[in-house]
């Protein structure tokens, strides 16, 4: 049977009213049912009578009341009720639907309305189940039928054509939700669902929304609706075994107690709940004693109201006044935990329904009676508890936006229809109409608000309050408005104030971190390993030359051209610079080692310069020797070119004078060898003993060395080298070395200089039978010789190198080929002028040799 109130008689319309003023029976296999039935009682009571909703009852008939007696609503009409109670099940929800359309203990549809009256719409159903399977059955009517919800909040509910709601949609609180997390930075986030279009519609999108904000979801887990061990482990273990330490729970109190009971069985304590509005405010679960597990639940709320003239009329309730109301009859006897004399109504104990079957009390009759003289001042008890109205003002609404809404058509409407108002086919068109005049309602509440509609008959604009459970100083919980959150369809607002203090749950009572992996430190970045969300990753260390300076980086950021990273990876530092420097051990030396070969070769040539009558160094061009003096002092010397930070004219310089030394170096040796080489083939021919003209050998040398500048010049107008500071990202350090500009210009010059060398060495090579006093000849071919090793083995060396060494390999062949060839030049001769000066006269030096300078 349907409990509940009807007052139809003396009114002109009805509104309908779906209320859970009991939680619904639950169909058990927990030791208590066995008990129960032995003792042939009646199932029905396996429920649990429920203040709340009994005041959510009494506010409707309460609301309707105050309209009948206002005159700016509905002046000509008045409205009655017919509510029921639908237990909090969707069986008994439906039951109701069918019963507003045909009648009590009628269960084929007659399709009129069980009172005879007409019905405006239904204010309900509570659950957004139970609204959901009420919208389809009252679609059905011959009128367009709809309904108010006042706590239907699931987003799904926008589709139904036929619910208009006073409670914002979830879509709201959602989002809501998201941002909060989003606040306090958590990232990996659990999410219990109960087993209904409200939990699993909420927690749907929450998932999706959590990831379009790059946050995850840790686990996602239902509560069964009907007892079911093995389904409650999976939650509980998941809860357990996970690392994420914010879980949200969607779901409304009375399906949340058992999962709530198995928390506490396995002391499951330092989480941080998110609570939904339709727990948060909840005295089911905001117990004193669950404080350690659910202590620092944060969560959002409807907004609070005060209603005038409530509290005296929920106050005016007494089962004297009525042997027939059976609900205030168990409420009394619920409340005052005693038995009503004479009544019908059973007594039930406020036992929680306790699905874990572990606890509690049965089903018992209570063995004192009731007297009628309880004080209902002295009781604490959520039904008079009127300081928390959110939901009940949201009932109170509904039934305004209802009143309103006909109000405004009638207005309409009389004008013509004065004496058929209530004729059934105005009527037919009346709730035809009504359906679009209370979508369009707007109007502003006791307290200021202002109610409106969207086309989906949803409202779009409000705020939620933001509460956190603590403790008070009675060590009951207080829950404690610690914020808000404004929203409208595009924006929102969340004002979390610094000042308002914030219960956490945590170990250290600080704010607790959810994450799944600790956020990466600065050096490393995170690397997100397949198959696992985006909050777990990996933390791997920037490769060299990249750094990351934030913890958290997703990626390394390159360091600029001139910096390198540090050994920590976490800032980019100036790169070491690079170049063979005076000062340094190396640069030192071979500057040393250049300027003691320059006066080595000085020396050389005091000595040729005072022994210059001799004929050893009259010998085969004296002239030509002081150029090869010369040259050599050039080349030695243009090693200084090479060390230092080099700049642009030193580029330029070094390559240059380089090659012009050797050309004048190698093109007066080969002066000499071009004379000795034809002494000899004269020799050969045994003819006529032709000398080379001096002046030629100094032609040759001319030649050469114009030659050899022509080409210089061109290559400094036309592709000169420059400074070049080589910078390649992978580089630790930045190398400052000359860009030789153009490769073919280069090869050119020195390709000269080569030919020169090979040209001595073949005529000296063929000359060397050639009897020599001096051995001038073979000198040169060792000399030769020298300087082709110098140079072949110096191109690997060179190339295998890098940096400063590239310059001193390159130094070290010019310094190596000019001691060379000082040294088999001219050393051997200085130790005959210097030594065995017998040796150096005339008369040694006759004979065959073609001295030329005679
Ligand atoms: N929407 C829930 C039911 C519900 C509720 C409540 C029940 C809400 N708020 C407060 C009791 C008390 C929010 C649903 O199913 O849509």
């Amino acid at each position: 049977n349907l409990t509940g109130y009807v007052e139809a008689e003396n009114h002109h319309f009805v509104i309908g009213g779906q209320f859970p003023v009991h939680y619904r029976t639950i169909p058990t296999t927990s030791p208590f049912l066995t008990q129960i039935e032995a003792s042939g009682s009646q199932m029905l009571f396996l429920s649990r009578f429920n203040f709340r909703g009994f005041r959510w009852m009494k506010t409707m008939i309460h609301t309707i009341k105050e309209i009948n007696e206002r005159k700016d609503i509905l002046p000509e009409h008045t409205l009655g009720y017919q509510i029921f109670d639908n237990c909090f099940s969707t069986t008994k929800a439906m039951e109701s639907s069918m019963v507003f359309l045909t009648g009590q203990d009628e269960y084929k549809p007659k399709w009129r309305n069980s009172t005879g009256k007409y019905l405006i719409g239904i204010i309900g159903a509570g659950g957004s189940t139970m609204s959901l399977a009420g919208a389809r059955i009252l679609l059905n009517y011959k009128y367009f039928q709809f309904q108010v919800g006042y706590a239907s909040s699931s987003s799904i509910l926008t589709e139904y054509l036929n619910v208009y709601r006073t409670i914002p949609s979830d879509k709201f609180q959602t989002e809501a939700i998201v941002n909060l997390i989003r606040h306090f930075g958590w990232v990996w986030i659990g999410a219990i669902a109960s087993d209904d279009d409200y939990g699993k519609h909420g927690v749907k999108s929450f998932r999706k929304i959590l990831e379009t904000n790059n946050l995850c979801i840790a686990f996602s887990e239902t509560i069964p609706k009907v007892y079911s061990n093995e389904k409650m482990q999976i939650a509980i273990d998941a809860v357990k075994s996970s690392t994420a330490k914010v879980i949200v729970l969607y779901a409304t109190d009375f399906d949340l107690s058992p999962f709530v009971l198995e928390v506490i069985h396995h002391n499951i304590a330092h989480r941080t709940w998110i609570a939904t509005e339709a727990w948060i405010t909840s005295a089911l679960i905001a117990k004193p004693e669950y404080f350690p597990y659910f202590g620092g639940t944060i969560g959002f709320a409807i907004p609070r109201s005060v209603i005038p003239g409530l509290k005296e009329f929920l106050y005016d309730v007494h089962p004297s006044k009525d042997p027939n109301d059976v609900l205030t009859i168990e409420f009394w006897q619920t409340a005052f935990n005693c038995t009503w004399p004479n009544s019908s109504v059973p007594y039930n104990v406020d036992h929680r329904v306790n699905m874990t079957g572990k606890e509690d009390r049965l089903y018992d009759m209570s063995d004192h009676l009731c007297t009628g003289k309880e004080k209902l001042k002295d009781l604490k008890n959520t039904y008079l508890d009127t300081s928390q109205l959110r939901i009940t003002n949201n009932v109170r609404q509904a039934v305004y936006l209802m009143a309103y809404g006909l109000d405004r058509l009638i207005r309409v409407l009389i004008k013509e229809y004065r004496e058929y108002l209530l004729h059934p086919k105005i009527l037919a068109f009346m709730s035809y109409k009504l359906f679009e005049y209370i979508r369009k309602v707007k109007f502003t509440t006791h307290d200021g608000r202002k109610i409106e509609l969207n086309v989906h008959g949803d409202i779009e604009n409000g705020y939620y309050d933001i509460l956190n459970w603590q403790m008070d100083n009675t060590g009951d919980i207080a829950i404690v408005k610690v914020g808000e959150y404004k929203f409208t369809r595009s924006k929102y607002e969340l004002v979390l104030p610094k000042n308002s203090t914030l219960f956490w749950n945590t170990e250290s009572s600080r704010l607790p971190d959810s994450v799944c992996t600790k956020v990466c430190p600065p050096g490393t970045r995170k690397g997100f390993i397949t198959g696992q969300p985006v909050c777990c990753f990996d933390c791997i260390p920037c490769e060299d030359g990249y750094v990351s300076e934030k913890p958290g980086q997703r990626l390394c950021n390159p360091c600029s051209e001139d910096d390198w990273s540090n050994a920590e990876k976490n800032k980019c530092v100036p790169k070491h610079v690079e170049f063979l420097a005076y000062e340094e051990a190396l640069g030192f030396t071979l500057v040393i080692l250049s300027i003691f070969g320059a006066l080595v070769v000085l020396a050389v040539t005091v000595v040729y310069v005072i022994h210059r009558h001799t004929p050893l160094v009259k010998a085969n061009d004296r002239e030509l020797s002081f150029l090869i003096q010369i040259s050599l002092v050039i080349t030695v010397l243009s090693t200084m070119l090479f060390i230092g930070k080099p700049c642009n004219w030193s580029c330029m310089a070094r390559q240059v004078t380089l090659a012009l030394g050797f050309c004048l170096c190698l093109s007066s040796i080969l002066g000499k060898t071009i004379s000795l080489f034809f002494a000899y083939r004269i020799s050969i021919s045994k003819t006529q003993l032709i000398s080379m003209h001096p002046s030629f050998r100094k032609l040759i040398v001319l030649l050469c060395v114009f030659g050899e500048i022509g080409v210089c010049a061109s290559y400094l107008v036309l592709k000169p080298p420059s400074m070049f500071k080589n910078i390649e990202r992978q580089n630790v350090k930045i190398i400052f070395e000359c860009n030789e500009g153009s490769v073919e210009f280069l090869c050119s010059i020195f390709g000269f200089d080569v030919l020169l060398a090979l040209l001595c060495f073949v005529t000296t090579f063929m000359a060397r039978q050639l009897p020599d006093n001096y051995y001038e000849g073979k000198c040169i071919t060792f000399g030769m010789l020298f300087f082709f090793i110098v140079w072949i083995s110096f191109v690997p060396a060179y190339l295998s190198t890098k940096g400063k060494f590239k310059v001193a390999v390159e130094i070290f062949a010019i310094l190596a080929s000019s001691y060379g060839l000082l040294g088999c030049l001219f050393l051997p001769k200085c130790f005959i002028i210097l030594l065995r000066p017998k040796r150096n006269t005339d008369e040694t030096v006759g004979g065959r040799v073609p001295t030329v300078d005679r």
